[in-house]
């Protein structure tokens, strides 16, 4: 791309990078190509017919445009023939769950670019994490003509909130910078404990875990 669009997305990376809440909220993990999603998680796939799609029940999508296959620019992502989401240039959509709060989220990310910003929202629509193309698929994102059908940058990608934030996750907003933001397959879900801890271990983590709770209420209701 041009000079002056690429100082442009660089600034509007770095304002994201400090836009963010907290960086070690939770764990990004990518992989190349789409997965399976997780067992018991809600998905989100937006198939359906000219521009149309079901959500899950309380979910509501604003912004953005269904389609698919490939034009203006813009590329399915990978492999998929199925409707997905495209976000263009200048352009925002904002996924809510209606309120319903979840420990990580999946989604299909198609021709990463470094100007594709994707904002982890907690139940109340505040950022907790914001996540761009040159998180995972760096470097080489933004390769004109190139990215789009590379696995590279065509990543299945997992953000998982640690256990301790006290944080849920409800919702996702995308924004571009410039053509465009591709993505499809979006998954909700909750971890569970993978070991059973000690019972001394139990107790201050749940001394931690209340200290937390009274913690976050305090700040919600400051907020409220
Ligand atoms: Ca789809
Ligand atoms: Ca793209």
């Amino acid at each position: 791309m041009a000079g002056f669009a690429k100082m442009m997305a660089m600034a509007a990376v770095m304002a994201g990078t400090l836009g963010s809440t907290s960086a070690s909220a939770g764990t990004l993990t990518s992989v190349a190509g789409d997965q399976t999603p997780r067992e018991g998680s809600v998905l989100v796939d937006f198939n359906g017919t000219n521009g149309r799609t079901s959500l899950p029940n309380g979910f509501s999508l604003s912004g953005g445009l269904l389609t698919t296959g490939s034009a203006k620019g813009w590329s399915q992502p990978l492999n998929d023939t199925t409707q997905y989401l495209m976000v263009n240039g200048g352009k925002t959509a904002v996924l809510k769950t209606g309120g319903k709060g979840f420990d990580g989220v999946s989604l299909y990310w198609g021709s990463a670019d470094s100007f594709n910003k994707l904002s982890i929202l907690d139940t109340t629509y505040r950022v907790i994490k914001t996540i761009t193309g040159l998180d995972f698929a760096a470097p080489g994102a933004d390769a004109w003509g190139s990215n789009y059908n590379d696995p590279k940058y065509n990543q299945y990608v997992t953000f998982t909130l640690d256990s301790l934030s006290g944080q849920k996750i409800g919702g996702l907003k995308f924004t571009s910078g410039s053509t465009a933001f591709e993505l499809d397959n979006v998954s909700f879900f909750n971890t569970s404990p993978t070991s059973v801890p000690e019972p001394a271990t139990l107790t201050l983590f749940g001394l931690g875990l209340g200290g937390l709770v009274a913690a976050s209420r305090r700040r919600r209701r400051t907020v409220a």
